[in-house]
């Protein structure tokens, strides 16, 4: 349990971070370990495995400056809870904090309150703790499967992953300030800096979703202090919900008293407001709404496409799932392009908002390739669909995934 934050360890690694420079992904930097090819449709699919960022193990290199380091399926494998050193990494802005001096830092709770608040964080170490099992997974998860292809950052399946969080639910802080009458919603924001003229990476939600109990402000991840590159000392946990509400480095909250009309909530991260976000490739002029809950994906984590296996032996596949905003209630796996389905065993429930462990043993089959589907179903009946979705942003991918092993 953390009961005090020190940054004094991140503070020193943080400054190789800096000694990066411009490197870019062009050429693979010297201390990228090997390749990884990512399988995305239409190629440029190979990424250099790196290590070397502060707080963060062998990670999948899509950008140095500003940040974007995805989990390599190994480190999910297994893992209900992602290790908070293969956790992926995602910033806009490449101003990010690299120290934060733990004596002086407040987070300050302003705008349509009876009374500002500017919390140390030995205050909030001291106020009642929540804590919650929570998927963090970026908004363009497998954004680099979509096809036609689309703009963005080109990732495989690895920007998501799951923790414990533990924090001070944003409603206990709201109450301590007191919401004025009329507010409307609650706007959030952090220690990154945008280039002039750009707008701060400022996110809100509406009042009611706000003091839900669960969205919190999170000062431990898996029993440690958050590592810097995801977000120390604070960051907010919007369980069931994309992670661009997850504000990191969270150092503001303000309550509204109109609608948010900044870049990052009127602009970008908008969805079709069809089902699934699905329009036809190409489509441009279409009514959007912020994109908001997650649906269901379920991932195989042990095995990849093209894995080979000894024929006329049964063989184990595991994986993880996610139910989004409801419960997982069915992990079921398919061997005939997806005519048949059945169910498999899942492990410990760990609420509806964690991934839930599935495995499954293969009867032994005679050699030849096998195409297997894993599909998730959660308890409102939201599924996976065969036939991926397509929106321009590359958000929301929940397409049924599948692999072919060899059986010899
Ligand atoms: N301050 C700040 N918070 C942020 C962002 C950012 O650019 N700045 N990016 C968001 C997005 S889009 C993602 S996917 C998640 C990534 O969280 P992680 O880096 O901890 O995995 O952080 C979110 N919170
Ligand atoms: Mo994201």
């Amino acid at each position: 349990m953390v009961d005090a934050l020190d940054e004094s360890g991140n503070r020193r690694r943080a400054l190789g971070l800096i000694g990066l420079g411009a490197a870019g992904i062009a050429t693979a930097p010297a201390w990228a370990q090997a390749l990884v090819n990512l399988g995305l449709p239409g190629g440029n699919d190979a990424r250099p495995v790196a290590g070397g960022f502060p707080g963060k193990g062998s990670m999948i290199l899509q950008r140095s400056r500003a940040p974007l380091l995805e989990t390599p399926m190994d480190a999910l494998d297994g893992n209900v809870f992602t290790p908070n050193d293969r956790f992926f990494v995602r910033w806009h802005y490449s101003d990010i904090p690299t120290a934060v001096d733990v004596r002086s830092f407040r987070l300050n709770v302003g705008g349509a309150v009876r009374k500002r608040l500017s919390v140390s964080l030995a205050d909030l170490l001291a106020m009642p703790r929540v804590e919650i099992a929570a998927i963090n997974q970026c908004s363009g998860n497998s954004r680099g499967q979509f096809f036609p292809r689309v703009p963005g950052g080109q990732w495989g399946n690895g920007a998501i992953g799951n923790a414990k969080w533990v924090g001070v639910s944003l409603r206990h802080l709201l109450d301590l300030a007191g919401v004025a009458p009329g507010a409307m919603a609650v706007r959030v924001g952090g220690l990154d800096k945008p280039p002039p003229g750009a707008a701060p990476f400022e996110k809100s939600l509406l009042l009611d979703h706000a003091r839900d109990g669960e969205v919190m402000v999170a000062f431990q991840m898996n029993t440690a202090q958050l590592p810097m590159l995801n977000g120390f000392p604070l960051r907010l946990i919007v369980p069931g919900w994309y992670s661009t509400y997850w504000v990191k480095a969270l150092d503001r909250i303000e309550v509204l008293d109109a609608p948010d009309t900044g870049y990052w909530m009127d602009k970008a991260y908008k969805i079709p407001d069809t089902p699934g976000a699905n329009v036809p490739p190409g489509a441009k002029d279409f009514p959007t709404v912020p994109i908001n809950r997650m649906i269901p994906r379920s991932f195989f984590t042990n095995m990849a496409d093209g894995a080979k296996v000894v024929a006329h032996s049964p063989f184990y596949l595991r994986g993880l799932a996610m139910g989004g905003t409801s419960p997982v209630t069915r992990v079921e796996l398919s061997m005939g392009q997806g005519r048949s389905w059945h169910a498999t065993p899942l492990g410990p429930d760990h609420g509806r908002y964690s991934f839930r462990l599935w495995e499954a043993t293969v009867p032994a089959q005679s050699p030849g390739d096998y195409t297997l589907a894993v599909r998730c179903t959660n308890a409102a009946g939201q599924t996976q669909v065969l036939q991926p979705s397509w929106n321009p942003g590359g958000f929301m991918r929940n397409a049924i995934e599948r692999i072919t092993v060899t059986a010899a």
